[in-house]
């Protein structure tokens, strides 16, 4: 795409070679078509071409296409003058002639250029898409590089309240840098309403049915299992899902998730997908928004009703690329085994996808009864998350890969 603006502004700079030897009384139409031209390319050095998006490209024709018409209007209001000039000089009429018509060529040229521009638009990809099978938001999340992983005076920073933090959250470092190719990441938590499409369309049994309980976890280190605990009863007998349709679904395995996100067309992000989603790529932030905690942005045990909210409940506290409750809500399933020391082996790794095998997967994001400590883009959480764990704390999200 750089290649193509270069392009463009070498024959605009062609353009203003021939209007350069039209007439001295010119200078003054010559100073503002270099103006042009120097707006022109300060603004595409500040663009960084590296156009992800159909929409990013449109608005980059369109920001060309204004910029055209400009210089033809200039160029226009030149072309009155010197034909004012010329017209008591037969000669110098013959030579604007002459000049005029290089001009318009190389302005055709142009408007060539961006004909050819639009027709590439609909092999990008869209900045959001709406997808059909489970009825979701998705977000592309652009290619390139983000930083992972929790560093030093963040560590210390974050392990000063509890000496035990300084073992368990270890496993965030080292910090590095991380490619990730694009992908489409669930704009929101996956909703009771989603996940209800998915059952009545598969007959689907999640593991708490299957076995006919739930963890429903109450603040102490006990995990009691409750019988009837599951998507539709999160709680066990007598709760119910029919007033919280739009909460992110709960009592939902790792099997379960990876079921839904089959049947969907898509797969759980990888640990680093979900990380990217959450942090973006300009810094290592330790939380979506930024590096100031704020229990106004999130469903934390700080400020929230101590149980899940509709989705998209915060707004304020969306990540770089727009996504929902990637922290706090309900703790959200990736794609990859646990292992504490997967990033000191997986750096220079691009598109990492975790150990080749292991007991626990990871959770992420942390849920409506956690706080500041572990609601952070970098913490992991491998606690009890072997494959069929489910809990009324815990939900997930999908991603897609661009291409189908
Ligand atoms: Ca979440």
């Amino acid at each position: 795409m750089k290649q193509i603006y270069k392009f463009t502004f070498c024959l605009l700079l062609i353009a203003v070679g021939i209007f350069s030897g039209c007439n001295e009384d010119q200078e003054d139409g010559n100073e503002e078509l270099w103006a042009k031209l120097t707006e022109i390319q300060n603004e595409l050095d500040r663009l960084n071409t590296n156009i992800a998006t159909k929409d990013e490209l449109k608005s980059e024709i369109a920001w060309l296409q204004v910029k055209l018409d400009e210089l033809n209007s200039t160029i226009s209001a030149m072309e009155e003058s010197v034909r004012e000039e010329s017209a008591k000089n037969e000669s110098s009429k013959e030579e604007m002639d002459l000049k005029n018509a290089q001009l318009m060529q190389e302005i055709a040229k142009l408007q060539n250029k961006i004909a050819e521009l639009e027709s590439t638009i609909s092999a990008y990809p869209s900045k959001e898409i709406l997808y059909p099978k489970d009825n979701s938001v998705m977000v592309l999340i652009p290619a390139g590089e983000f930083i992972m992983g929790t560093s030093d005076s963040q560590f210390e920073e974050i392990t000063k309240e509890k000496a035990s933090h300084k073992i368990t959250f270890k496993h965030e470092q080292p910090q590095h840098t991380v490619y990730l190719d694009s992908f489409y990441m669930d704009k929101y938590e996956v909703t009771n309403t989603q996940f209800e499409k998915f059952v009545k369309e598969t007959g689907y049994l999640t593991d708490a049915e299957k076995e006919g309980w739930g963890y429903v976890w109450e603040g102490t280190n006990v995990w009691p299992r409750i019988s009837g605990a599951n998507w539709r009863t999160p709680l066990g007998p007598g709760s119910t899902i029919r007033d919280r349709m739009n909460h992110p679904v709960i009592q939902v395995s790792y099997n379960d998730a990876v079921a839904y996100a089959n049947w969907a067309g898509k797969r759980l992000p990888t640990e680093a997908e979900w990380e990217k989603s959450a942090r973006g790529d300009t810094d290592d932030r330790l939380f979506p928004w930024g590096n100031e905690w704020d229990p106004g942005k999130l469903n934390s045990i700080v400020t929230g009703p101590l149980t899940t909210m509709p989705v998209g409940s915060f707004p304020s506290g969306v990540s770089p690329y727009g996504l929902h409750d990637m922290v706090g809500n309900v703790w959200e399933w990736v794609a990859d085994w646990y292992h504490p020391h997967y990033y000191q082996n997986s750096i220079n790794i691009p598109n990492p996808k975790g150990p080749t095998s292991g007991v626990h997967r990871v959770l992420r994001g942390a849920c409506y009864r956690n706080n500041h400590n572990v609601a952070r883009c970098s913490h992991r959480d491998n606690y009890v998350s072997v494959p069929d764990f489910r809990t009324q704390l815990g939900g997930f999200r999908c991603a897609k890969d661009v291409s189908p």
